[in-house]
């Protein structure tokens, strides 16, 4: 586990914070030219997310008191130790929730680990004490906010990659909007 100090938010009493999976470079690029490719802010409208705030969450841990920073490491180095693998993650389809007006990439086929990752995750943060939210895992990349959407475009080609490592997240609310942190990265076997 490496932490960046700088980043852990000290000075302040508490974070907003979340587990996540960045896409590598590639298909950061990728997941980024979709909303532009598949013309979604004139089918949809919305705000596209930013290339750099592409992500996929596993946990959503919200607001904690900077303190509980060390025990959220802890946990997951001990998620890790237990043998947390590496997988391909392909991104084969484009949805829209109305419920919230997110429009999202995500996978046909939720690999065995990322959920295995989850579930892990999940308990070791309960049996820490941290109350999470009980919606079942519903793997996905928000693409644009605020959308309304009629038709959605079929995504051509899949994008995917090989995941090797996650992230613990810092989320601050900007004047141009949320910029995410990272705190701590742990790689997957
Ligand atoms: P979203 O993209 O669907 O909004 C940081 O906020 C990340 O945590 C986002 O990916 C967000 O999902 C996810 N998340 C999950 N539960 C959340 C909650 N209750 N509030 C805010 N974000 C949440």
């Amino acid at each position: 586990m490496r932490v960046a100090e700088e980043n852990t938010g000290i000075g302040r009493k508490t974070v907003r914070v979340f587990f996540a999976i960045w896409p590598n470079d590639t298909a950061q690029k990728q997941l980024a030219g979709l909303a532009r490719q598949l013309r979604l802010e004139s089918l949809c409208g919305g705000r596209k997310t930013k290339a750099e705030n592409t992500h996929l969450t596993l946990v959503f841990v919200g607001e904690v008191d900077t303190g509980k920073l060390a025990a959220l490491c802890r946990i997951a180095d001990d998620v890790q130790a237990s043998g947390a693998r590496a997988f391909d993650f392909v991104v084969d389809e484009i949805r829209y929730w109305k419920h919230n007006n997110i429009v999202y990439a995500s996978t046909g086929k939720v690999p065995r680990e990322l959920i295995n990752l989850v579930t892990a995750l999940q308990n070791a943060l309960s049996a820490a004490g941290f109350s999470l939210e009980r919606r079942a895992y519903r793997p996905h990349i928000t693409l644009a906010r605020d959308a309304s959407c009629k038709t959605l475009p079929e995504l051509t080609e899949p994008i995917a990659w090989r995941v090797r490592e996650w992230v613990l997240v810092k989320s601050e609310q900007a004047s141009g909007g949320s910029v995410y942190i990272p705190i701590g990265r742990w790689p997957l076997a």
